[in-house]
């Protein structure tokens, strides 16, 4: 029986290769621990390959004097910048009332989270993703339209490249544990995802409320945590499908409390 390349698998090559070790003694180190040698050889092309594929156009967010951002109706604050991963804290995104106005509007619309499933791109309930959580249609009301165009504005990604924003309502105790946002190239789904406007290259995650205690977003591949603040955001970029990006994160759990966020993915092309 043949083996998965498994995601843990990637990013343990990627990590090989940072500290430097021949293609070669990675190949010798999968084989000692179990690794067929097709598996091996097949996992170690893929990365090679994504080391040289050219980088995908991305959504970025322009500095400007005093660490801020234009954002079209309002300026932002630049709290912090990382480039590998891409990311950027901001502060001051969303008004306290607009904040507000999302919960309420979004509450009465909440359902069970769902992840993508690998084998055919379908949606499934997953243990890894406890939130409860709605979409918005773009552009249904006046304040989505308004959000949708500052997030275009400040990320100069246009707008009809972004999904409907997600609003996720975090629990005491629920997470979402560490993931990629882009879809994975080798599952068999990703193609009929990908119709619908590519892949996704950003995303923009703005904090609705201030957890009591726990709830950060995450950024194990680097030991980043940033703390949810009420119209606070992050903001990170992939410029390829691969965990070489260091774009895995997750949500802690919100361990007293509850989370409120609203997510704006973006998509390389027309998100239909
Ligand atoms: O709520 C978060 O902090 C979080 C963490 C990881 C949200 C997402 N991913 C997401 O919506 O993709
Ligand atoms: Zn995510």
């Amino acid at each position: 029986m043949s083996q998965v390349i498994t995601d843990s698998l990637r990013r343990w090559i990627v990590e090989q290769a940072q500290a430097g070790c021949t293609p070669d003694s990675v190949l010798q180190a999968m084989r000692a621990s179990g690794w067929e040698e097709a598996t091996a050889m097949q996992a170690m092309e893929e990365c090679l390959r994504a080391a040289v594929e050219a980088p995908r156009p991305v959504p970025f967010v322009r500095l400007l004097a005093g660490c801020t951002a234009d954002a079209g109706d309002r300026s932002v604050q630049v709290l912090a910048v990382m480039q590998r991963p891409a990311v950027v804290v901001l502060g001051g995104l969303l008004t306290d009332e607009e904040c507000d106005e999302l919960v309420a509007f979004a509450q009465p619309r909440m359902g069970r989270s769902e992840t993508v499933r690998h084998d055919d791109g379908t949606a499934e309930v997953h243990e890894a993703r406890t939130s409860q959580g709605m979409f918005f249609e773009r552009g249904e009301s006046e304040l989505i339209r308004r959000l949708e165009q500052r997030m275009a504005t400040l990320l100069n990604w246009p707008v009809d490249h972004g999904e409907g924003l997600q609003v996720l309502h975090y629990q005491p105790g629920a997470q979402y544990k560490p993931h990629h946002d882009y879809f994975d190239p080798a599952a068999p789904g990703t193609a009929a995802v990908l119709k619908r406007g590519g892949q996704r290259v950003g995303t923009l995650i703005a904090y609705l409320n201030t957890p009591s205690e726990g709830g950060a977003t995450t950024f194990p591949d680097v030991g980043l945590e940033v703390a949810p603040v009420k119209g606070h955001a992050v903001f990170f970029s992939y410029d390829r499908p691969h965990p070489a990006t260091l774009s895995l994160h997750g949500g802690a759990p919100v361990t007293d409390g509850h989370k409120w966020v609203a997510t704006k993915w973006l998509r390389e092309g027309v998100f239909t």
